[in-house]
């Protein structure tokens, strides 16, 4: 995944046409689309390949289960033309290594969810969100996801792996995250999802805060 604008879109539509136009028209500001339950079961799997054409695409299947289980869904999101999958780190080190394993077979990556960013994120995970990184780094994941919502948090993470780990990070706009901040406190992309795909204009929207993450926090870049 080449890094340009720092940023990933959520794209959480549930209409096929709609997903692909936004893909389409906001490709040229983002760097990856990252497809999730709410478009899969909506429009089936098959909108991981035709959304491809646009960017590269992070399944967030948030797989989290046994180490066999893992295996299989892991199987059905490469087959079915992801670059990425996103997977869950509490189910432990043999779950994620199923995950890992699978995804080198296809030359494809991983990230680990350390800790989430919504405010029920601070109840179980966030607790032991630095083992997880600890442990996401032993295993050879390609990245983590930590949350946009608390930059000191994406810092304390990024201290913790170095340059180990690419850092994904969602919760910027309506989750109440900016987006140069997290950028600022050591993640490598952040992901939007409302803020772009409800604007009036998904474009537009995206064209701004690709800049707003160019200058920088306090717009001196
Ligand atoms: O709030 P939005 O609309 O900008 O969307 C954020 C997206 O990131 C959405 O798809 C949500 O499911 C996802 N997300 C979080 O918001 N918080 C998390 O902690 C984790 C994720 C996520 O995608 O995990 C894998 C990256």
């Amino acid at each position: 995944m080449e890094k340009k604008s720092c940023m990933i879109l959520a794209l959480d539509v549930s209409d096929r046409e709609e997903a692909l136009k936004i893909a389409e028209d906001v490709s040229e500001f983002v760097d990856a689309v990252k497809v999730g339950y709410p478009l899969v079961l909506a429009t089936g799997l098959g909108i991981i390949r035709e959304l491809s054409e646009f960017a590269p695409i992070i399944a967030d299947f948030k797989v989290a289960d046994i180490p066999n289980t893992n295996r299989l869904i892991c199987e059905q999101v490469f087959e079915a033309g992801a670059d990425a999958v996103i997977v869950q780190g509490f189910t432990g080190r043999d779950s994620l290594d199923a995950c890992i394993e699978v995804a080198s077979e296809y030359g494809k990556d991983v990230f680990v969810v350390s800790e989430m960013s919504h405010p029920g994120g601070a109840e179980f995970l966030q607790p032991v969100g630095e083992t997880i990184a600890r442990m996401a780094a032993q295993a050879g994941a390609f990245g983590l996801v930590a949350p946009a919502t608390r930059p000191e948090r994406v810092k304390a993470i990024r201290e913790i792996i170095g340059d180990k780990l690419t850092i994904i990070s969602p919760g910027v706009g309506a989750q109440g995250g900016k987006a140069s901040d997290v950028i600022a406190a050591g993640a490598d992309w952040v992901i939007v999802g409302r803020s772009i795909y409800r604007a009036d204009s998904p474009r537009e929207a995206a064209r701004e805060i690709a800049a707003e993450i160019e200058a920088g926090p306090n717009g001196e870049n």
